[in-house]
């Protein structure tokens, strides 16, 4: 039966079939995909060439020019066209970006599952992810403070996986039902629409003490995982409880996560203050950069899992999206890997039009009783009617690589033409019928969606069991997991979000009584910074429990890489073209990316080079000039000795972008004449070592709980300062 369906009625589907896994949503994509850059000539939307569209049709003469005519068809859909280009913007997650990939599975997991997109290792999954912020709009910057969405989307031969996470394990609710309460709370404020892209508000901080549920998260939202440096270095979470079936209909809990082989780095509150005003679009340049230079980012997909007759065993319970699962109680298992490898060809058709929706699973995972999700997979659904309209799932982005036949019909901007006299089942001619179950293969016209029989019992109730009353156990967790730095950071942020609140009931409340909830010296450090009453004893114990994994400093890399960073090199007229050419290859090397930024962007001489044309010419053209760029864009700075020392040490621009890059604890290199540029631009900033004069470059910057330290080398540099933001 399967094959007289792919056979029949899904011809355009026969290429997608026979294209390698890998390549199959390419391959399904190109059917719809057209170039702008041929010489072909320019029609209407309906085909008919277009002589003039620079001119709408109006009655004139040399000496009036009367009025414009209605009659004009072609002005008209010209305008009427652009008048609807806009659709409504997510509800939340309305800014991110998107990028290809594919997923490769290292190890099957059949024991605990009959999806072949887990078990077969064969496999190269196609895949598209959009990384989003939640709060802020379509236009909004990349670098706020805020949760960041992680949405995958798995492209399998037996339909679309929806992997909808964030960048942080828990949430701020356990009930679907209050999300619309917590959206309109962490939204502008209704009366003036302030502020945009961001918690720091009344409405916010009076939701999160209103709810204790929501301290766990607040918490994460606090730290450094809010201010991610790349979607390239952040974990994925899937959050919610999902459940594997196995062949023999046995279930287990199961939660997922991704883990970015980059390691996990931040930035700092001032750098991703300064980068929302100066370079908006910081995070999804930053993704189509690395893939179109190759770079191409991986994560490791990793399963914790309960056994279900376990679940009641913790001391939380699984289904409750506010907590995590303790790795030292239920370890990861690392069963594959994530590559994103090429950008999208155009942002509306593809990143917009991408609509993910939780309750898109493939046979072989199902879903928990987990309040949130369950109410998630009612609001994704609906949400891309408003979005996109019904037909949303005939999307070119949004369709699967696998035969889709059902007897669903019609409603808005339907594409699918189905042959046929019957669109109902059962039907006369047995067509599109019920596949049968996991038993029996794909091919055989198996591979039915089963719901393995799981018993549910219970008095109906507007609630949740007790152990989800228990709020603050995970946040204390949390807070005690952190370095010194990480804790510092998570009291600056609330000292930042506390300060724009204007109403003493609200940080009050927080300040004096939830903090005071999780650790006492948290509380009265925030509570005197923003002028609420410093609480004077712990509104309960904190008997200091810590768990791993919860800091980002333990998701370092293995071996510590500068891959795909960017590295500024600032030069002048005059540089020393050794120097530079020695570091720019040894930063090439190393596979990060130099970029060099000269006094302007005009051709910049040499040291000793003439600038006659006929001379041998060592100078460069840089890619940028100072004004063009600012510190916060690159990741290190390097300056070259040679006679532009002088001129540059006269420059309050450089001085700054030193002071600056060593403020956000960036590496800092100088050869020869350029250490003394660079130790005159920090003089102010007390502690600092200077190298030693025999070595050939000086690295400032480096701070750790002891003191300045120097690095072995550059690689090191950098890796130091990302993990010891302090
Ligand atoms: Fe979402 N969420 N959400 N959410 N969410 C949406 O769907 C919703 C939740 C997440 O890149 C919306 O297509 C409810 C948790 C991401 O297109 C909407 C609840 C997690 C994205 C919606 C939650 C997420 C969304 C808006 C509480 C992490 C962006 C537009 C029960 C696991 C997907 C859309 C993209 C988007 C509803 C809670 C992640 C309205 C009702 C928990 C990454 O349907």
């Amino acid at each position: 039966m399967a094959s007289v369906i792919v056979g029949g009625l899904h011809k355009a589907q026969e290429a997608v079939r026979q294209a390698t896994s890998k390549e199959k949503k390419v391959v399904d994509l190109e059917r719809d995909t057209a170039n702008i850059h041929i010489k072909q000539p320019l029609t209407t939307d309906h085909g008919v060439r277009v002589e003039n569209t620079d001119q709408w049709l109006r009655v004139v003469d040399d000496q009036h020019t009367g009025p414009s005519l209605l009659e004009d068809q072609i002005a008209r859909e010209k305008i009427t066209r652009f008048d609807h280009e806009r659709i409504p913007e997510r509800v939340v997650h309305a800014r991110g970006t998107g990028a290809f990939g594919n997923f490769k599975l290292t190890q099957s997991i059949e024991d605990l599952t009959y999806a072949n997109v887990l078990t077969d290792t064969s496999r190269n999954t196609p895949m598209f992810v959009r990384f989003s912020t939640v709060q802020g709009s379509r236009g909004s910057a990349d670098t706020v403070r805020d949760v960041r969405g992680f949405a995958t989307k798995f492209y399998t031969d037996e339909g679309i996986w929806d992997l909808v996470g964030n960048n942080i394990p828990v949430f701020f609710i356990q009930d679907a039902i209050k999300f619309p309460d917590f959206v309109h709370a962490v939204k502008p404020e209704p009366h003036n629409e302030v502020p945009q892209a961001q918690t720091a508000h009344n409405n916010f901080w009076d939701f999160v003490y209103m709810h204790p549920e929501a301290t766990h998260m607040f918490m994460w939202a606090m730290s450094d995982r809010a201010i991610p440096r790349s979607f390239r270095m952040m974990q994925g979470f899937g959050v919610n409880t999902f459940i594997l079936v196995n062949k023999a209909g046995k279930r287990h809990l199961v939660k997922f996560h991704w883990i970015p082989h980059l390691g996990v780095h931040s930035l700092v509150w001032d750098e991703a203050l300064k980068l929302g005003g100066q370079d908006p679009d910081f995070h999804r340049k930053d993704l189509m950069e690395a893939i179109s230079n190759k770079m191409y980012p991986t994560w490791d997909f990793a399963i914790q899992v309960i056994p279900e007759e376990k679940q009641d065993e913790f001391e939380f319970d699984p289904l409750d999206a506010t907590k995590v699962w303790p790795e030292d109680i239920i370890p990861l298992r690392v069963i594959g890997e994530m590559e994103l490898n090429r950008n999208v060809d155009e942002f509306f058709p593809q990143t917009e039009q991408v609509a993910f929706c939780t309750s898109h699973i493939v046979p072989g995972i199902d879903f928990s009783d987990d309040p949130l999700l369950q109410g998630r997979n009612f609001s994704y659904f609906d949400t891309q009617i408003s979005r996109l309209g019904v037909n949303w799932e005939e999307l070119p982005i949004n369709r699967p690589v696998c035969p889709v036949l059902n007897h669903n019909r019609d409603g808005q901007m339907r594409h699918r033409i189905t042959q046929g006299t019957v669109n109902y089942w059962p039907n006369r001619f047995d067509a599109a019928p019920p596949a049968a179950g996991p038993n029996v293969s794909q091919r055989e016209g198996g591979g039915g969606f089963h719901t393995a029989p799981a018993r549910v019992a219970g008095p109906k109730r507007r609630a949740v069991s007790a152990k989800f009353g228990e709020h603050l156990n995970q946040a204390q967790l949390f807070y005690n997991s952190l370095s010194e730095h990480e804790k510092l950071h998570v009291r600056k942020a609330l000292g930042f979000e506390l300060d724009h609140c204007d109403d003493p009931t609200v940080y009050e409340r927080i300040a004096g009584h939830r903090l005071a909830e999780i650790d006492l010296a948290l509380a009265q450090a925030v509570a005197e910074i923003v002028g609420a009453t410093v609480p004077d004893r712990a509104v309960r114990a904190n008997p200091g429990r810590r768990a791993p994994h919860l800091s980002q400093t333990e998701f370092m890399p293995p071996k510590p890489t500068i891959a795909s960073r960017h590295i500024a090199i600032l030069i002048g007229d005059g540089f020393d073209p050794v120097s530079l050419n020695g570091m720019r290859a040894a930063i090439k090397a190393s596979g990060a990316l130099p970029v060099i930024i000269g006094t302007k962007r005009s051709r910049i001489c040499a040291e000793g080079e003439s600038p006659s044309p006929s001379a041998v010419r060592a100078g460069v053209s840089p890619d940028h000039q100072l004004d063009g760029v600012r510190s916060t864009l690159f990741d290190a700075t390097f300056i070259p000795g040679g006679s532009h020392i002088k001129s540059l040490s006269q420059n309050g621009q450089v001085k700054h972008w030193i002071a600056e890059t060593f403020g956000h604890l960036k590496a800092l290199g100088a050869t020869a004449e350029a250490v003394n540029l660079v130790k005159e631009s920090l003089g102010a900033v007390s502690g600092l070592k200077v190298g030693s004069a025999e070595q050939p470059v000086e690295w400032y910057g480096i701070v750790t709980a002891g003191g300045p330290q120097k690095p072995e080398s550059f690689k090191e540099t950098v890796n130091i300062v990302r993990g010891a933001k302090d």
